[in-house]
């Protein structure tokens, strides 16, 4: 089951300038980051309420959130919702013939995570996770 809106990611030129912003201006709690270098992300999760603001700094202009960085200038990324066991999830989307990213779930900042393909949700890149202890 989808049970929240997880996160809303959101690409950033620069991580630093981003938290500038989000966290010391806006006033939003830190609670994790890390580089994902299989993402080629920096990544930082900022609590708001039930949710969370996840900032993306690409590691490579030419790997795909450095090409969206270069397309739009950083903005609105992807939409994640939570979910108590993602590889159900990503079969029942399979199932339904949902054009998928990720075959199988993969470790995130987020948790378990895996990814559906913009082009089948006309044009929003839709993320499913499954955070520790779910
Ligand atoms: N939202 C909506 N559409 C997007 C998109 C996004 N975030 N990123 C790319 N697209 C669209 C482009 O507009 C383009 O559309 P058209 O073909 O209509 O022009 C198409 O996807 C291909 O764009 P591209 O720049 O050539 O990008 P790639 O195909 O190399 O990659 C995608 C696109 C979605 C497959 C890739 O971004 C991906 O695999 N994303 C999932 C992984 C990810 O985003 N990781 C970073 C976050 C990590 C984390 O949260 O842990």
């Amino acid at each position: 089951m989808l049970k929240k809106i997880h996160h809303v990611g959101v690409v950033v030129p620069s991580l630093d300038a981003g938290l500038r912003f989000w966290r010391d201006t806006l006033g939003l709690h830190l609670t994790a980051s890390a580089t994902i270098e299989e993402q080629g992300v920096r990544a930082a999760l900022l609590k708001a309420g039930d949710s969370e603001i996840e900032l993306l700094e690409p590691l490579d202009a030419g790997n795909a959130v450095g090409k969206f960085l270069a397309r739009h200038g950083g903005g609105l990324h992807h939409v994640c919702f939570q979910t108590d066991d993602v590889a159900r999830e990503l079969e029942a989307a399979r199932a339904k013939g949902i054009q998928l990213i990720d075959q199988k779930p993969r470790r995130g900042l987020a948790g378990m995570i895996c990814f559906l393909h913009p082009k089948a949700t006309r044009g929003v890149l839709v993320e499913y996770a499954q955070p520790p202890g779910e």
